[in-house]
């Protein structure tokens, strides 16, 4: 009896994603910054801070991020009636160029049958391309531990949701949505020995560039290399990640304000979440568990608990007045939806320069899809569930709607 009682209390404990600190201060994004002085229209924005903004996430948290065009692109047809002939799909083999990497990222892209222009989501994928969208696509040279045996995968799926590895490709396709998805762990493995050998750290210095940076910039490639398909219609063209992913998602579309949307799902601490706010994973715990992730720098900087002002409802601000999705589950504290809301709210008076109202919802259990910024949590812990997606389409939709062919 006593034994259900406390697990009672400790459920809803953890199932309610919390709330921030009674009176934290969070710096408005438009007041003075680094010696710039506050931004009250949004040239002055696009214009100074913009570039300060970017600079200073790149110089003080992600490290370098490698210049992204491709240099070359080779296609091939896998499949011209994937999918029960709903679908086309194609592997483009693109080359990164050698101060980059000479080890090429293939990226898988789904088309629907048809010509399009038809809106694209961009994402990477955990496994590997054979085994999470088509066995007929090549097998990655490295792949996590987690993914090389079935039953791995298995666990991994019951872990974290039935959409971790496979996004649900059929109900993309169907709704009309052209799909690119990419691995990385060829270029810039997760791993922390793997990740530092990798020649694309080579013309940076290892120690001046981390792994979020590396997917920032090989979202950017894929972005490059498919943006001119003329299938694809290059404005609505979305980045979505989860987690890690998220957090690079994030990053590229901060850098690059030619990407339509993004979606970022549970991108928590260096992603979404407030730094100074976040009741769930520290900064210092980041990158003490992960230091291949970011550069070295950083560490002494979260020690020192220095980030010099900055904190990540900037880098939401540096979307706007982009649609951008945040995926939260009420069970995933370690990401701290609240400290993502507080993010989202304050990001939020950037936008207010473009004409829009940023996130317009009243809590975070309330979401307006039809927001430029909109939140939700749904019920269970950190994962990916088909729901994520048919929300992540849903409010794609809204924001396409405008869309040619729609
Ligand atoms: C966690 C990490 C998070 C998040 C997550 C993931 O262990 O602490 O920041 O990135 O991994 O990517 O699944």
């Amino acid at each position: 009896m006593l034994w259900a009682l406390s697990w009672g209390v400790q459920f809803t404990a953890r199932a309610s994603p919390g709330s921030i600190r009674p009176g934290l201060q969070i710096t408005s994004p438009l007041s003075a910054f680094d010696g710039d002085p506050p931004i009250s229209q949004s040239s002055d924005w696009l214009e100074r801070r913009v570039p300060l903004l970017q600079r200073a996430f790149v110089t003080r948290v992600y490290g370098v991020v490698p210049q992204a065009a491709p240099r070359d692109v080779q296609r091939r047809t896998i499949d011209s009636a994937a999918l029960g002939g709903t679908a086309r799909l194609e592997l483009l083999t693109v080359s990164l160029g050698q101060t980059m990497t000479d080890t090429p990222l293939d990226v898988a892209l789904l088309a629907p049958a048809g010509e399009g222009p038809f809106p694209l989501i961009i994402m990477s994928d955990f496994c590997g391309l054979d085994s999470d969208i088509d066995p007929r696509l090549p097998a990655p040279i490295w792949r996590p531990e987690r993914c090389r045996t079935q039953l791995g995968r298995a666990l991994t799926r019951l872990s974290h949701g039935d959409a971790i590895l496979r996004p649900p490709l059929r109900a993309m396709i169907e709704r009309g949505y052209a799909v690119a998805v990419f691995y990385a762990g060829d270029v810039a493995p997760d791993d922390p020995v793997l990740f530092r050998e990798a020649q694309i750290n080579r013309g940076a210095g290892s120690a001046k560039s981390g792994a979020i940076a590396d997917w920032a910039s090989l979202y950017l490639s894929a972005f490059d290399a498919l943006r001119i398909d003329p299938r694809i219609s290059p404005a609505h063209i979305a980045f979505w990640g989860h987690s890690r992913y998220g957090k690079a998602a994030l990053l590229a579309a901060a850098l690059d304000n030619r990407v339509g949307a993004v979606i970022a799902n549970q991108s928590g601490t260096f992603g979404a979440t407030l730094s100074s706010a976040t009741r769930g994973e520290t900064t210092a715990q980041i990158v003490r568990r992960f230091p291949h992730w970011f550069p070295d720098s950083l560490a002494s900087s979260v020690t020192q608990r220095s980030m010099d002002g900055l904190d990540q409802h900037m880098l939401l601000a540096l979307l706007a007045p982009r649609p951008v999705l945040l995926g939260n589950a009420g069970l995933d504290r370690w990401s701290d939806p609240a400290a993502s809301f507080a993010a989202a709210r304050a990001a939020s008076e950037v936008y207010g320069l473009f004409g829009s109202a940023g996130l317009v919802q009243p809590s975070m259990r309330q979401p307006d899809l039809s927001a430029d910024i909109a939140f939700y949590v749904r019920p269970g812990g950190h994962g990916v569930r088909s729901s994520d997606w048919s929300t992540a389409l849903d409010f794609l939709d809204q924001h396409f709607e405008e869309r040619p062919g729609a």
